[in-house]
């Protein structure tokens, strides 16, 4: 038995996003297996794995359930430790550690009003104060990070920091917020990374739209 990542829809699951791009990215050997968000609830999906309900879901090898994307980060960083998920660099590993959580555990304004959506990129909309003041704080943590590596990533090498704000980067790029020029160069990193690339084509072909995560905003071309 190996172990098995279990995502959901490559288009909209930005919790999924991050930890499938670990894996592809870090060629780890671990099975991935797709739930629908068409139909029946994801924690519906989810009752072989309790207490899982959400994805990503990681489930070990001798049957373990790791059922939150930070702990599934951390648990692909423990089985894999040669593939270098976090930085090697107590420093840095420290920074990436920060990046990551804060980002776990912050940004709901951005996450709310500006939903993952890969198939579609909008403009001239109004996001508002709230979304405004997460983008200054995005702002300011890549730059802290972007002027003590030098990018393009935020801790050197791509790293779970990295993974963490591919869905961030993907919503700035999608929605066409306003962000600084480094805030800029380091979204279009993402958008020209192979494997988040690889991941957006198979996302645009994925099942249907879900009009729960459409938005009624002027449409444009995807800018990546
Ligand atoms: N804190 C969780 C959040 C995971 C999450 O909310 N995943 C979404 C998909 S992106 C989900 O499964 N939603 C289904 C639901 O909430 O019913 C994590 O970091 O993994």
């Amino acid at each position: 038995m190996t172990h098995r990542l279990i995502l959901g829809d490559r288009a909209y699951s930005s919790w999924s996003l991050r930890a499938a791009l670990l894996v592809d990215r870090f060629d780890l050997p671990v099975e991935t297996d797709f739930i629908s968000f068409l139909g029946k609830s994801v924690a519906e999906q989810l009752t072989d794995t309790p207490p899982a309900r959400t994805v990503p879901t990681l489930v070990l090898d001798d049957g373990s359930v790791v059922w939150d994307s930070l702990a599934v980060a951390e648990t692909l960083a423990d089985l894999f430790p040669d593939a270098g998920l976090w930085p090697a660099g107590i420093s840095e590993r420290a920074t990436a550690r920060a990046l990551a959580s804060e980002m776990h555990s912050g940004f709901a304004a951005l996450r709310t009003m500006c939903p993952m959506n890969l198939r579609v990129a909008y403009r001239d909309w109004d996001p508002g104060l709230e979304v405004a003041e997460d983008l200054r704080r995005i702002d300011v943590i890549w730059d802290h990070a972007l002027t003590r590596s030098g990018g393009p990533w935020l801790c050197g090498d791509y790293s779970i920091a990295d993974a963490f704000f591919a869905p961030v980067a993907a919503r700035i790029a999608g929605y066409g917020l306003s962000i600084s020029d480094s805030a800029s160069s380091y979204v279009a990193a993402h958008l020209a990374e192979p494997t988040f690339r690889a991941w957006r084509a198979k996302s645009l072909t994925d099942g249907p739209d879900l009009p729960q995560y459409v938005r009624d905003y002027p449409q444009t071309d995807w800018p990546g």
